[in-house]
């Protein structure tokens, strides 16, 4: 913005710039309605195209422009991007961690040739491209407590491969072609929305359960140590980190989180509003997944580059999806 002076005083500011248009794959996921949300409100509502392979509600549809979009065809997607003028693609499209285990050549398939795409489409029409990677990009060899921005990814999952990939091949991008590649590994997100085939899903259904039935039966051990964010955070970090002057940038992947808690830490917090909540707990081969990924992740590079901090901590986020949750159960 340029302000205009007048005797000292700042008058108005003009925008030299105009606002983004932005492109949302995966419009239909935990992230992508409340993001679109989050950008409309900074761009405008036409700015901000969300998409999918999905039907949508009609909710979504009154909230702004909706458009069917393939990651897996090229062609669609350039159209999409020519004739909505797009300058920044939000690529949210992926199968997560659990899910993707269970069904590996659709993973390759959505999560890596669906990322080249993107990517060349980002390098032809000179986009700033997003892509969420995860905590799922370390393995049993990185270190757990805590993991550091760069450190050794050997991951076991396809879903932790194929954002190892992206990851490796955004930078590449970046370095031979000058792509604006930007991206964030995620730890698990806690929203109001339910999301869906992954490892830490847990961490929103106890909210559903502990509410409807005062009781949750978890899939992994009480003591699994895994780092969270509050949906919030984690939307405004992507934002703030789309905006960073590209100087501030010493990496094109940053860590960020906001806390690190277990089941059994979460359910003690939340039976101090449902006091009748009971846990049982049933492993299953999600366990394994989150025993190899880290407990406590740093994200020192984010806060020191481009000036991350995190809102909500434990409590805070706890009364908060308590208090969405209820308002949708009822
Ligand atoms: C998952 O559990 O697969 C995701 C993630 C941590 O990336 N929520």
């Amino acid at each position: 913005c340029r302000p205009l002076f007048i005797n000292g005083k700042i008058i108005r500011q003009f925008s030299s710039q105009r606002a983004p248009k932005i492109l949302i794959t995966g419009g239909l996921g935990q992230l992508g309605t409340q993001c679109a949300r989050l950008l409309r409100s900074k761009y405008g509502k036409n700015n901000v195209i969300l998409s999918d392979i999905i039907k949508p509600k009609e909710e979504i549809v009154e909230e702004g422009p909706y458009i069917f979009a393939d990651i897996l065809d090229f062609k669609g997607l350039q159209k999409a991007v020519v004739t909505h003028r797009i300058d920044w693609i939000i690529h949210l499209s992926a199968l997560l961690s659990a899910i993707g285990e269970q069904n590996v050549s659709l993973a390759v398939r959505v999560n890596i040739e669906g990322m080249h795409n993107v990517l060349e489409l980002a390098k032809q029409y000179k986009l700033r491209i997003f892509v969420p990677s995860t905590i799922g990009a370390f393995g049993p060899d990185s270190p757990r407590n805590p993991t550091p921005n760069l450190t050794i990814q050997r991951p076991r999952t396809i879903y932790g491969v194929s954002k190892v990939h992206a990851e490796l091949m955004g930078e590449y991008y970046h370095h031979k072609f000058g792509t604006d590649f930007r991206c964030l590994r995620f730890p698990g997100v806690i929203s109001a929305d339910e999301p869906g085939g992954g490892t830490t899903d847990y961490a929103v259904a106890i909210f559903y359960d502990a509410l409807r039935r005062g009781q949750y039966n978890c899939y992994l051990k009480p003591d699994t140590m895994l780092p969270m964010i509050h949906i919030k955070d984690c939307l405004r970090s992507l934002l703030e980190f789309m905006t960073a002057p590209e100087e501030s940038l010493k990496h094109r992947c940053y860590n960020v989180t906001a806390m690190s808690f277990t089941p059994e830490e979460l359910a003690e917090k939340i039976s101090k509003y449902i006091p009748e909540l009971k846990m049982s707990y049933n492993i299953d081969s999600r366990q394994l997944i989150a025993d190899d990924w880290p407990q406590v992740f740093d994200d020192s590079e984010a806060r020191k580059d481009w000036g991350w901090k995190h809102e909500y901590d434990l409590d805070k986020l706890v009364e908060d999806i308590l208090q969405q949750v209820r308002g949708r159960i009822r």
